[in-house]
């Protein structure tokens, strides 16, 4: 069984080929290739993993799912948060052929029940330590309405779900059958502009490139030791390199439960570490703490600090050099596949200035006007990308496809940029309907469908609104029938079974929402009222 999905047309995908980008190489590998090493692969907590435990973990784990009936070609939804777990069932599932969607932690029953409508997993993995998962209600649920599912599998379960007896119980003759290398090895999650969250299909020639390519440029070796601080499954901390660039290169991965200083200082300064990828967000906490608690002492181990997700200020960024005591990267990636890099060597300037240029040579990044034109160099404009490990559609999404892409297989991204003449990124707006809220996505017309439900609601808008910490975060303008107070907004939505970083920052109620000449919701200018009123 395969599992649909847009491929590469054949003269692309003999080229990408050819010049050694794909090397029909399982995602596997990645692992299996210290199966016998004693290295130290992977820190959690009080917990050390070598590269050994690791892969027979999760041989143990693929060889359990394998006696369970879990087939190639079939696919799981996913939920673990910054656990070693998380590592150990993406390379058992990738090892039985099993694609996974792997949620984030902060996700909740709306997004969960999404994802699952849409790949009819016969596969749940999560966590009895999430609020969902506590009791069975949820689960209930979910095996009733999506019929698909046949096996379910919980961490922090000691009874017939019990996660850690299946990782336990030894692989018998267990060999590995991953599916080929140019089938989907797994979902990666979009930021989402549309209703309902989309799914973006990843290959395993298309992600093991861009890993590859990843660990040249950012130089990690054997002697990298990474903090993980950010969701592990998020596409940025496990591919830019991130932890799977970390395995390639047979160095160590240190999990951290979240971004905040307090725990991260501690854990660079406990395990030496060397890198570590942040949000903006956490950098500016992580500046402040630096102040406040006296110098940087602890993180002198840190030598390189990548910084993406949103835009990162050249004020914020031209701190960090002195006062964090280390280099800077900008990584400038999404989930559907371009990532740009500022390059180790590039003089401050580009480091401080730009979000990097891509980084395979076989990228096709250009610039394009209202009507789809190509730019000169400096314009602003749509970026419009096609290459190497550059998705060719959303999952099951003709309709929203058909507008993503041009003709020629370009991905319009939805971000506005410039190239300069060196091929460096600015990013410079956003033109998706899509909130940043530090590095956060919130597609605006998920959270309205939401918002529309309440019986009070006859019209709702969420637009960014500027936030000096967060970089933006969100407001619901609302049309309604009977006043709204923020709280009972927050809660309504909270019912609605979405993650928490959704939720409006702020409601604003109008008589009426402004429009475009052509009858759309006027956003513009709405996030030009905001700007004019006091905070609420
Ligand atoms: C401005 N906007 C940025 C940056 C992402 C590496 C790094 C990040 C992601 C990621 C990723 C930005 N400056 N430096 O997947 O592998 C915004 C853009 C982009 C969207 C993608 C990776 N870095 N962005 O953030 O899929 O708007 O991936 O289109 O979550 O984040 O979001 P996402």
């Amino acid at each position: 069984m395969r599992i649909p999905y847009s491929r590469w047309p054949d003269d692309l995908a003999a080229r990408y080929r050819e010049k050694g980008y794909w090397q029909d190489l399982p995602l596997t590998d990645i692992l299996s290739r210290h199966g016998e090493s004693d290295a130290l692969a992977l820190i959690e907590g009080e917990r050390h993993f070598s590269y050994r435990q690791v892969n027979q973990a999760a041989d143990n784990l693929a060889c359990s799912l394998k006696r369970a009936g879990l087939q190639a070609g079939e696919t799981a939804l996913v939920q673990l948060g910054n656990v070693a777990e998380f590592y150990i069932t993406l390379f058992a599932l990738l090892k039985i052929g099993v694609a996974p969607v792997n949620a984030l932690f902060s996700h909740q029953r709306s997004e969960l029940t999404a994802y699952a409508t849409q790949i009819q997993p016969a596969l749940l993995i999560a966590d009895r330590q999430h609020a969902l998962f506590t009791d069975n209600a949820f689960l209930n649920v979910l095996v009733d309405e999506q019929r698909s599912l046949r096996v379910v599998l919980l961490r922090n379960d000691s009874g017939e779900y019990n996660l850690d007896a299946a990782i336990e119980r030894p692989a018998v003759d267990f060999v590995a059958s991953p599916s080929a290398s140019d089938e989907v090895a797994f979902f990666q999650l979009s930021g989402g502009s549309t209703g309902t969250p989309k799914l973006i299909p990843r290959t395993h020639n298309d992600y093991d490139y861009s890993i590859r390519r990843s660990n040249e440029i950012c130089q990690f070796d054997h002697n990298t030791r990474y903090l993980c601080a950010l969701p592990a499954a998020h596409n940025y901390p496990l591919s830019s390199p991130g932890a799977l660039g970390v395995f390639l290169a047979q160095g160590c991965v240190v999990l951290a439960a979240d971004p905040s200083a307090t725990l991260c200082f501690a854990l660079i300064e406990r395990h030496q570490i060397n890198v570590t990828a942040l949000v903006p967000p956490a950098v500016s906490l992580w500046l402040q703490a630096i102040r406040e608690w006296g110098g940087n002492q602890p993180l002198a181990s840190l030598t390189l600090l990548q910084v993406g997700g949103a835009r990162l200020s050249a004020t914020l960024a031209a701190r960090i050099q002195d006062e964090i005591g280390c280099q800077l990267q900008q990584v400038f990636g999404m989930a559907e596949g371009l990532v740009n890099y500022t390059r180790l060597d590039d003089p401050p300037d580009r480091i401080i200035n730009t979000q990097g240029r891509p980084m395979s040579p076989d990228d096709e990044v250009w610039v394009a006007d209202e009507h789809g034109n190509p730019l000169p160099n400096g314009e602003v404009g749509r970026l419009m990308t096609r290459g190497p490990y550059t998705f060719r559609g959303y999952y099951n999404s003709p309709e929203h496809n058909a507008q993503a892409f041009d003709r020629h297989g370009f991905y319009c991204s939805g971000d506005l940029i410039s190239i300069d003449e060196q091929g460096y990124i600015t990013v410079q707006g956003r033109e998706k309907d899509q909130i940043n809220r530090g590095g956060e996505k919130i597609a605006a017309e998920e959270i309205e469908n939401l918002l529309l439900r309440h019986d009070a609601v006859i019209y709702a808008a969420l637009v960014s609104i500027d936030d000096s910490l967060l970089g933006e975060k969100s407001c619901a303008y609302l049309v309604v029938k009977a006043p709204l107070r923020a709280v009972d907004v927050r809660r309504f939505l909270r019912e609605q079974g979405v993650a928490e970083f959704k939720l409006p920052d702020r409601v604003e109620l109008v008589d009426e929402l402004p429009l475009t000449p052509v009858g759309k919701v006027d956003k513009k200018r709405l996030r030009q009222r905001l700007d004019r009123r006091p905070q609420a």
